[in-house]
């Protein structure tokens, strides 16, 4: 009898339980954004927009957009910024839906580092480390720049990096990198 009871009393509390919303195992993911040619601030913001539209995602928070010297780079000054995504999209495939947004956007590479009218780059997916053959995470130069920690930082101020700890020791040699907040 007391087992019938107990039985019957887990059924009634699955039932409560509210429906699944396809997000509820999503990962903590930080996405940088990067553009030097065309209109850069407008395929930020477009690009923005398209990761908050990926299927089983949500755009948490978008940093401001930042003016950044090309670092290791050619051309005009870059419009850069960093997106936190709650996903449940598996690294791989998010890697290919921001290989189809830069696609979206015309993306072109005629050569290493060449301009581009936006680059999409995975920093961080959850605390994993991801070493294969198409993908490294955390982005293996995350921790060079600027231009990824700044932004990374206005978002998440006590993220630590997997590998290397804290973001705000990180940002403490990259003074010289010249950047400025433009929104
Ligand atoms: N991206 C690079 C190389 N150099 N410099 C700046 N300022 N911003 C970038 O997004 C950037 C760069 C390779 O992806
Ligand atoms: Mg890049
Ligand atoms: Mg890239």
């Amino acid at each position: 009898m007391v087992v019938v009871l107990v039985v019957l009393l887990m059924v009634l509390k699955g039932r409560r339980r509210p429906p699944s919303d396809g997000v509820s195992a999503a990962e903590r993911v930080f996405i940088g954004l990067g553009a030097n040619l065309g209109d850069p601030r407008a395929a930020l913001l477009r690009a923005f927009e398209q990761l908050a539209n990926l299927p089983g995602t949500r755009l948490v928070a978008r940093s401001s957009l930042y003016r950044t010297g090309p670092v290791d780079a050619q051309g005009p000054d870059f419009c850069n910024a960093v997106a936190e995504l709650a996903t449940t999209i598996e690294p791989q495939d998010l890697l290919q839906a921001l290989q189809d947004i830069e696609n979206s956007h015309g993306r072109q590479r005629p050569f290493f580092n060449a301009p581009r009218t936006l680059d999409l780059d995975l920093l961080l997916f959850g605390q994993r480390q991801i070493n294969d053959r198409r993908l490294t995470v955390p982005h293996p130069r995350l921790h060079q720049r600027a231009f990824v920690l700044v932004p990374l930082q206005e978002l998440a101020p006590d993220l630590t990096h997997p590998l290397l700890g804290s973001l705000t020791k990180l940002a403490l040699g990259l003074h010289k990198q010249p950047i400025e907040r433009l929104t």
